[in-house]
């Protein structure tokens, strides 16, 4: 028995029969940074859900991650009897092509499929031997006769590769970490949180689990930093603080960028996170509009202030087109998010997704577009449902605009960045804790790896607030660091090449990377 686990196939990012330009495979380019130009902050990440799969199950298994059509069908010459494809909605018709390609290359194979594109009502129409809607790892074991109980292995994996700054190719990788799935708050758009029926899935259910993972990740890949994939990680205090704990006991440095509502980040406090070594936070601010519970009587402007202050990242992210939003008060809403003075801002149409409450409202009273393809369900290209106010064309129209506004108004993200880490830098200096002493030091040696961008950035800037933000951002780190050496001032050159070519490149419109295909092997 051989298992062939696979995403949906490339190309990404492109306008053709299978997909849009406008739903890249590039997480901040695709809906962070989009709008910045040069300055845009490019990389990949791999599957980790078919890791995840991979790992946990006993036959001989291929992850095949980001193949193009042609590299698929070949995968498919090894022979496999069960072969598993993992999509989300917007891929909905590349996972109908590869099903058919099963049953046309692989007769014999038994076909599955999974991720958060099932929910859609014509799954179906994809050739399947069975759908799983939810949790996989029990669901595939079940579905291979094995015990679905027995524990749960977590994968050694890094969590992105192919990154590029100002168009210099930057290993700044981490470890993956996916210490559960869902998140049981169900605010009303939230298809992850009703995919898994509103419900938390621990994979590492205590802080002990998740140190445990930190040290193998280490010994095995070197990585003392984790890129933390879990919906709402701070949700579960008692495993945060059980972590930090471990970590000062055994002295080691680790950090996390992770994602948190933010009731739960103004629960556990800005102190905490500087002690278990928060390097960044995602949170969802989503409208000062509509009220959501999670939201209830956090005082943002301060919360992201604070935690800037000491040098924590910070991505926010809101949510456009709601119910409630016209002409006015959008760019009210807009306005406000940006004016929060995040590091890295998220813009999202209010998406829809089948399983979602307001799905089933607006399916129920007719607003969704029947004649909207699947390709286009992804929230940085058109609404796909009636809006009183906008239409579809006006969606994209506006939601380009956010974008614009928060560049043209506080710079690139980049250097907002820079900005954090030095004043972070700054803030912690004299603290009597000798843990504290080395998050500061890791936020110097941060510094410095910037530097050289910094330096480049000057002759990118776009417009009197980004000049104004690099030459204040340059002083900083001056009266932090002194003047730059030899060494840094060399690679300031070296990084103005890059990404006097890189500007070429966006400004000739070929502004997509696309990932390289990754094959991995277990127990082959
Ligand atoms: C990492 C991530 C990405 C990475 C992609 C990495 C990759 N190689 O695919 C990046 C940043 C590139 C990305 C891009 C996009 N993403 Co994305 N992404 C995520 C995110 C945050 C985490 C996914 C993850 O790894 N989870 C951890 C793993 C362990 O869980 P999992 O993937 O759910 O897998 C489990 C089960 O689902 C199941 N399973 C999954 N696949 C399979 C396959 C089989 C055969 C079986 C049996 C089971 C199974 O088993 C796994 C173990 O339990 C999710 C949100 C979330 N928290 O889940 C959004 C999410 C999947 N992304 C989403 C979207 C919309 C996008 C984008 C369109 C951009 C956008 N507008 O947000 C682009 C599209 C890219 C493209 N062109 O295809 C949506 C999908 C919504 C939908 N309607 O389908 C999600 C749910 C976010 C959201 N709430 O809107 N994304
Ligand atoms: S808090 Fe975040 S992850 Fe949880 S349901 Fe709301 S939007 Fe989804």
């Amino acid at each position: 028995m051989k298992v062939l686990l696979a995403s949906a196939f490339g190309p990404y990012g492109v306008d053709d029969e299978y997909g849009q330009a406008s739903c890249r495979m590039e997480l901040f380019h695709n809906q962070v940074t989009r709008e910045q130009g040069v300055f845009s902050i490019r990389m990949f990440h791999p599957s980790f859900g078919l890791h995840f799969l991979a790992e946990n199950i006993s036959p001989p298994t291929t992850v095949l991650d980001f193949p193009s059509e042609a590299r698929f069908v070949e995968e498919l010459r090894n022979g496999y009897d069960v072969v598993g494809i993992s999509f989300i909605v917007p891929n909905f018709l590349r996972a109908k092509r590869m099903g058919e390609l099963v049953r046309h290359h692989a007769p014999h194979a038994k076909i599955v499929l999974g991720g958060h594109g099932t929910p859609v009502p014509e799954v179906e129409e994809i050739p399947n031997d069975g759908v799983c809607k939810g949790e996989g790892v029990r669901w595939l074991r079940t579905f291979l006769g094995e015990d679905p109980e027995r524990p749960i292995r977590h994968p050694i994996l890094s969590d992105s590769f192919g990154g590029r700054i100002l168009g210099v190719p930057v290993v700044d990788r981490a470890g993956h970490i996916t210490p559960g799935l869902g998140c049981p708050n169900a605010c009303f758009f939230c298809l992850t949180s009703s995919f898994f029926d509103h419900k938390y899935i621990p994979y590492l259910a205590t802080g002990k689990e998740m140190f445990d993972v930190c040290v193998a990740i280490e010994n095995a890949l070197g990585f003392r930093k984790f890129y933390v994939m879990d919906e709402n990680f701070l949700a579960h205090p008692e495993r945060a603080y059980e972590l930090a704990d471990l970590m000062e006991k055994h002295g080691k440095n680790y950090r996390f960028s992770v994602f948190s509502s933010a009731e739960n980040i103004t629960r556990v406090g800005v102190d905490f996170l500087v002690r278990l070594g928060v390097i960044s936070l995602w949170f969802g601010v989503e409208s000062k509009i509509e009220t959501f519970t999670k939201n209830r009587g956090v005082d943002f402007a301060s919360l992201v202030r604070d935690l800037r202050n000491r040098g924590i990242l910070v991505l926010t992210s809101g949510i456009l087109f709601l119910d409630q939003h016209d002409r006015q008060n959008l760019w009210d809403d807009i306005r406000f998010m940006v004016g929060l003075e995040p590091d890295l801002m998220q813009f999202m149409q209010l998406g829809p997704a089948p399983f979602t409450p307001i799905y089933r409202r607006y399916k129920a009273s007719g607003r969704i577009m029947e004649n909207a393809p699947y390709a286009g369900w992804h929230g940085q290209g058109q609404i796909w449902f009636r809006h009183p106010e906008f239409s579809p064309e006006e969606s994209e129209r506006l939601l380009i605009e956010a974008f614009r506004y928060d560049y043209d108004t506080f710079g690139p993200s980049l250097i907002r960045m820079c900005d954090t880490i030095v004043r972070g830098y700054q803030n912690l200096n004299g603290s009597a804790n000798g843990f504290i002493a080395r998050r500061r030091e890791s936020l110097r040696r941060r510094a410095v790896k910037f530097r050289p961008f910094l330096a480049a950035a000057r002759y990118h800037a776009h417009n009197p607030a980004a000049r104004e933000l690099v030459e204040r951002v340059t002083a900083e780190y001056r009266d932090a660091f002194g003047s730059m050496t030899v060494r840094e001032l060399a690679l300031s050159q070296v990084v103005r090449a890059y990404a006097a070519r890189e500007a070429r490149r966006v400004a000739s419109g070929r502004n997509v990377y696309q990932p390289h295909t990754i094959v991995t092997r277990y127990r082959m």
